[in-house]
C-alpha cells in the first residue's frame, strides 16, 4: 500500500481490504468476519456505522462514554495535550496534569477516599487494587492476610488476578490454576425472590453472611480483602438486595478484612450518584475505577484509597525507599490526565450525574413497560442501567439475546447481550425520545426473534 493510502485509511476509515489479522477480543471473530459490523465516526448519542447508518448508543460504548461521544471539550484537551506534551515518564518524574486528575478523582468520592494510583484499564485497576492490598498486610505486620474474596457472576477484567476473584467460568476455565487462595461469596441474583423488581432488591440480604463462613473457615488472620462490584454489571445488572452492602461492610470491619469496592462500571454517574458508594451509603477502603473517568476516550483506570491504606505504606518504607513496588509505563499519562480533567469537567458543567438521577424513573418506566413482552423473564434497573432477562431459546442459550442485538442494530440501536440478558447503559446525556426509542425497538425486535 502506498504512504498516502496508509495515511488516509488510518485517518479515514472506510471499509478495511482485510479483517484477518485482527484477533478480535471476547468476539465470535469468524461470525463477525463473515458479517461485519464496523463502527466509523460519533457524535453526542450517536454511532455512524461503515454503511452509512446513524446507531443509536444504548450502551455508551462498553459502559464508557457517559457524557456522549466527541465532547469538544474533551477532544480539545487531547489535541491541545498532544502537542504539548505527548509523554513523561511516571517513574520518578512527573507532569503537572496527573496530580490536579488525581485530586478531581478523589474529590467525587467520600472523605477519606483520597489517595489515587492511575492504571490505564478496569483490569490493570483491579490487579492494583489486589496487590495493595496484600501488601497493606503485610506493611502492617499482618502478612499472613494473603486471601482474596471475590463473588459469584462477579466481572473484575480479564488480570490473573482479575479473573481469579471473578465468577464468570468462561474466563476463568481454560486458563489453568490461577491465583491460589481465592475464596468466592454467592452472587445475588435470585429472580424466584425478586422478578420485576425496581431498583434494589428487598430479598437477599443474608447472603452477605457467607462471609463469615468463610472467615470461620480460613480465620480472618489469613484474609486480605472482600472484592465485590457494587452493582454487577456484565453478568446482567445484578442490583444489591437492600441492606446486603452494609451486611458485607460490617462482617469486613469485624474482621480487619480490606472492602473493594469495583467501580469500573458504576463510577461516574452510572447509578445517579458519582459513584455507587454514594447511592448505597457504603464506603469501602478501596474503589476501582476505569471507563468514565475519560468517557472512554483515552484508556485510564485507576484505584482511589483511604488515606489510612496509603499512610502505611509510607510508614513501613524508609524515607528514601520506593514505597509500592508497582506501576504502568502509562500510569497517569499526559493525555490520558487530560481527557480526565475534560471528562470531569463536562461531567460537572452539564450536572451529567444530576441528570442521570432525575432521568432515572422516566428509563425504568420505559424498562419495565417491557414486562408483558414476548421472551421476557424479568427486568431490573438502577440509575441508567437496566437489565432485560429472557427465556433463553430451548437448547441455544444466548441465541436470542444475540439475535436481539442484532435486530436493535439493523434497526439503528447499539444494545449489549451478554449471555440471554440484554443491557442497557447509555450515555447520561440521553433524551426522553431517544429512551422510548431503544426500548421500543427492543419491543419490536423480541416480537420479531424466534
Ligand atoms: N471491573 C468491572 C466491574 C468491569 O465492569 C473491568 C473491571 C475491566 O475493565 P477493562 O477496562 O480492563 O475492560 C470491567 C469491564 C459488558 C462489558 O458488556 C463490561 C466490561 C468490559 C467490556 C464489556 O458487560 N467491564
Ligand atoms: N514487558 C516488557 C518487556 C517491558 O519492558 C514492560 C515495561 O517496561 C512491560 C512488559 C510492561 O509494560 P507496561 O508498563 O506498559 O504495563
Amino acid at each position: 500500500m502506498a504512504d498516502s493510502d496508509t495515511f488516509s485509511s488510518a485517518v479515514a476509515p472506510s471499509t478495511p481490504n482485510d479483517l484477518d489479522s485482527y484477533w478480535m477480543p471476547f468476539t465470535a471473530n469468524r461470525q463477525f468476519k463473515a458479517n461485519p459490523r464496523l463502527l466509523v465516526s460519533a457524535k453526542d448519542m450517536h454511532f455512524v456505522s461503515h454503511d452509512g447508518r446513524s446507531v443509536l448508543d444504548g450502551t455508551a460504548g462498553l459502559w464508557c462514554v457517559n457524557a456522549g461521544h466527541s465532547r469538544p471539550r474533551i477532544v480539545e484537551a487531547v489535541k491541545r495535550q498532544v502537542e504539548t506534551l505527548d509523554y513523561a515518564p511516571g517513574f520518578q518524574m512527573g507532569h503537572p496534569l496527573v496530580f490536579e486528575a488525581a485530586t478531581r478523582v478523589a474529590n467525587l468520592l467520600p472523605d477519606g477516599l483520597d489517595r489515587v494510583f492511575f492504571a490505564n484499564s478496569g483490569s490493570e485497576a483491579v490487579d492494583t487494587a489486589l496487590k495493595i492490598a496484600i501488601a497493606y498486610h503485610r506493611a502492617r505486620g499482618e502478612g499472613t492476610r494473603q486471601r482474596l474474596i471475590g463473588r459469584e457472576r462477579g466481572y473484575h477484567g480479564v488480570g490473573f488476578g482479575g479473573i481469579s476473584v471473578g465468577g464468570i467460568s468462561a474466563n476463568r476455565k481454560v486458563f489453568g490454576s490461577l491465583l491460589p487462595g481465592v475464596d468466592h461469596l454467592p452472587h445475588t441474583h435470585a429472580p424466584e425472590h425478586n422478578r420485576f423488581t425496581r431498583g434494589q432488591p428487598e430479598w437477599g440480604a443474608h447472603l452477605a453472611d457467607d462471609l463469615e463462613r468463610i472467615v470461620a473457615l480460613h480465620d480472618p488472620s489469613n484474609i486480605a480483602a472482600v472484592i465485590v462490584e457494587p452493582m454487577a454489571g456484565s453478568t446482567g445488572v445484578l442490583i444489591p438486595p437492600k441492606g446486603y452492602l452494609q451486611r458485607l461492610r460490617e462482617i469486613c470491619t469485624k474482621y480487619g478484612i480490606l472492602l473493594i469496592f469495583d467501580e469500573v462500571i458504576t463510577g461516574f454517574g452510572r447509578v445517579g450518584t458519582p459513584f455507587a458508594t454514594q447511592r448505597f451509603g457504603v464506603t469501602p477502603d478501596m474503589v476501582t475505577f476505569a471507563k468514565g473517568v475519560t468517557n472512554g476516550t483515552i484508556p485510564m483506570g485507576g484505584v482511589v484509597v483511604q488515606q489510612g491504606i496509603y499512610d502505611a505504606f509510607m510508614e513501613a518504607a524508609p524515607p528514601n525507599a520506593i514505597e509500592l513496588f508497582h506501576g504502568y509505563t502509562y500510569s497517569g499519562h499526559p493525555i490520558a490526565s487530560a481527557a480526565a480533567i475534560a471528562t470531569l469537567d463536562t461531567y460537572a458543567e452539564e450536572d451529567l450525574f444530576a441528570r442521570s438521577a432525575d432521568l432515572e424513573s422516566y428509563f425504568e418506566e420505559a424498562a419495565h413497560s417491557l414486562r408483558d413482552v414476548p421472551h421476557v423473564a424479568d427486568i431490573r434497573n438502577i440509575g441508567l442501567v437496566a437489565g432485560i432477562e429472557l427465556t433463553p431459546r430451548p437448547g441455544a442459550p444466548a441465541a436470542r439475546a444475540y439475535d436481539v442485538f442484532l435486530k436493535c442494530y439493523e434497526a439503528g440501536v447499539l444494545v449489549r447481550s451478554t449471555a440471554d440478558i440484554l443491557a442497557i447503559s447509555p450515555p447520561l446525556i440521553i433524551s426522553k425520545a431517544e429512551i422510548d426509542r431503544i426500548f421500543e425497538t427492543i419491543a419490536t425486535a423480541l416480537k420479531d426473534v424466534a
